[in-house]
């Protein structure tokens, strides 16, 4: 780091720290992903910087709906009621998946895959049941996640959903949503959402669906990035291309990785100064970007809140612990924080 970084890191040290979605509260809502755990841990720290919460994973199909018709609101229910005693959003996260899905959910009772219809019976029961539940309380919910095969040139990710009923699982699965919550913005939610040949499969595959009159609003961009990719000109591609579907766009999962997709690298306690001179120059850039697209993004929600809990400890390199955050372990402001609340 330069005297300049150097000096300017000391002067933040004794700075007034303000209300990070109140800094955006003309551009868009700014979310945190919680769980049971960090709304204890983190508690006063998610309150004073985020207006939005999405459930890191209580509002999937297999904590929602564990055993056929046997649904489980409890904990969701509690994140709620805490986005209402303090004010904010809460965005749902999500309806259709292959993963962190039952096994049930494809058989039936003899343990054979089950057929068509009956799948999309259960899927309509699921989708039905949880939005009824939470309407008027979740406004807007991802639908179908990560339906995009990442290589090659199919369309659509092998799964049982595609397997048992076909490509248009989507489809229906959009048309239930409407149909259980009309007020609610329905989004489909994906990863590596702007690397070239994926963008381009979602984008198809949601221009189909929009062309066909298929209720969707949104495209949720996962935003897992790194120090080095996607680059900043994909990133603004993306959304550009993304935002010509006349949808809204959605950051749902956003965190910074100190690592590289491909390194292996399991040696650090803490990261190298390298790593936070990068994260910093790549928080500034990425929301000077969202800035500058405020008029088709209306939400950007961090995958976490604070480096102290991350779903990236651990993945994809086992034991080994990330810092992809703007609040340190301590839930203090890093230099990333100053680096996306200083604009003009
Ligand atoms: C996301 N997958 C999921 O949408 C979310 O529900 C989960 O809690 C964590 C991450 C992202 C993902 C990835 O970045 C790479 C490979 C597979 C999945």
């Amino acid at each position: 780091m330069d005297n300049e970084g150097v000096n300017k890191m000391k002067n933040n040290q004794f700075r007034k720290i303000p209300s990070l979605h109140k800094v955006y509260k003309s551009h868009f809502l700014i979310g945190a992903a919680v769980n049971p755990l960090t709304l204890q841990t983190q508690q006063e720290l998610i309150k004073k910087h985020f207006n939005s919460i999405t459930a890191e994973n209580e509002m999937k199909f297999e904590e929602l709906q564990p055993e056929p018709g046997h649904f489980t609101f409890d904990v969701g229910d509690k994140m709620v009621a805490f986005a209402k005693e303090n004010g904010m959003k809460v965005r749902g996260h999500t309806l259709i998946w292959h993963n962190q899905t039952p096994d049930w959910m494809f058989k039936n009772e003899d343990g054979s895959v089950t057929d068509r219809d009956t799948l999309l019976e259960r899927m309509k029961l699921h989708i039905t049941t949880v939005m009824e539940h939470y309407k008027g309380q979740i406004y807007c919910w991802d639908v179908v996640n990560e339906a995009i095969a990442d290589e090659g040139s199919e369309l659509l990710r092998h799964s049982k959903w595609t397997e048992i009923i076909g490509d248009d699982f989507i489809e229906k699965a959009f048309e239930y949503a409407h149909e259980a919550d009309p007020e609610a913005l329905l989004f489909y939610n994906d990863y590596n959402e702007s690397h070239p040949h994926k963008r381009d499969k979602i984008y198809t595959l949601i221009k189909r669906l929009v062309d066909k009159g298929i209720p969707i609003h949104g495209v949720g961009l996962q935003a897992h990035w790194n120090l080095t990719d996607p680059s900043y000109e994909e990133i603004r591609a993306a959304i550009e291309k993304y935002a010509s579907l006349g949808l809204e766009i959605h950051l749902t999962e956003m965190d910074v990785s100190v690592f590289n997709f491909e390194d292996r690298r399991t040696d650090l306690t803490e990261p190298t100064n390298e790593m936070k001179t990068l994260q910093v120059e790549r928080y500034t850039e990425f929301f000077k970007i969202l800035r500058e697209y405020s008029h088709v993004i209306s939400s950007v929600t961090f995958w976490g809140a604070a480096d102290d809990y991350t779903w990236l400890d651990g993945f994809p390199v086992r034991g080994r612990k990330n810092w992809p955050f703007v609040f340190d372990e301590n839930h203090q402001p890093k230099e990333s924080f100053w680096g996306i609340v200083d604009f003009e």
